[in-house]
């Protein structure tokens, strides 16, 4: 076990039993013109983080351990999306309907895929979810499982709508949850610090928060001690 600094206690991460999740780092939510904009936030402020996960992504990659990237994804005839989601919102466009970088959140339009700065190499897993969380639709429990992971490090967005439900999801099937907190970003700085609060209260009912340089700083430490 590899002791992470973290809150509200350091974090035993199990070396050969971890993978990153990178939660939905997508135009549609990051640039103008996608699903996020739509709704009438501000994306910018999702860009900043982008050099973060990079360097994330760049730590797992380096140890050879798994790196999962989500995307929030409906298939082109929106059988897989209910009617209340596509209502909700009252959005300037609506899923489906077709933006700057096509259609919102649908499967293989340009908006729908990962930033180019993140995008997934061969051997990586990319998992398209209908719903906020990684887990509902889409066999990730089982495959999770086959795979032997019982840890997960999140990253990506947005901190309190889907990462937030994602790792409330893996938090009850049992995973051991670290989310690395300057790897995910809000549209409202008040609900990421909000749901950091969430996560490690009651002594991390929800899991562990710690920063990157907290973590990349405890896995080299790790490697030059052996
Ligand atoms: N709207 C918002 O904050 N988020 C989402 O709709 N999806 C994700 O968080 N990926």
């Amino acid at each position: 076990m590899i002791p992470i600094p973290a809150q509200p206690y350091p974090y035993a991460l199990d070396p050969a039993h971890t993978a990153l999740v990178v939660i939905d780092m997508q135009r549609d939510f990051i640039e103008p013109g996608g699903f996020g904009d739509s709704l009438g936030n501000d994306v910018t402020r999702l860009q900043a983080i982008i050099p973060t996960v990079a360097g994330l992504i760049a730590l797992f990659r380096a140890q050879g351990w798994p790196v999962i990237h989500t995307r929030e994804a409906h298939q082109p005839d929106l059988s897989d999306c209910p009617p209340s989601k596509i209502a909700r919102g009252n959005p300037s466009l609506h899923i489906g309907e077709t933006g700057a970088m096509g259609r919102l959140l649908v499967t293989g339009e340009p908006g729908n895929q990962i930033v180019d700065a993140l995008a997934p190499i061969k051997g990586e897993i990319v998992v398209d979810k209908p719903g906020k969380g990684m887990f509902w639709a889409t066999g990730m429990h089982a495959r999770l499982q086959t795979m032997g992971i019982t840890h997960l490090v999140f990253a990506g967005v947005t901190t309190e709508v889907c990462v937030q439900t994602s790792m409330r999801e893996a938090n009850d099937r049992g995973y051991e949850c670290l989310l690395v907190e300057d790897a995910t970003e809000s549209y409202f700085a008040a609900f990421k610090a909000a749901t950091i609060e969430m996560i490690i209260a009651q002594g991390g009912i929800v899991g562990w928060v710690t920063p990157l340089n907290a973590l990349q700083g405890a896995v080299s430490k790790e490697k030059s001690d052996v």
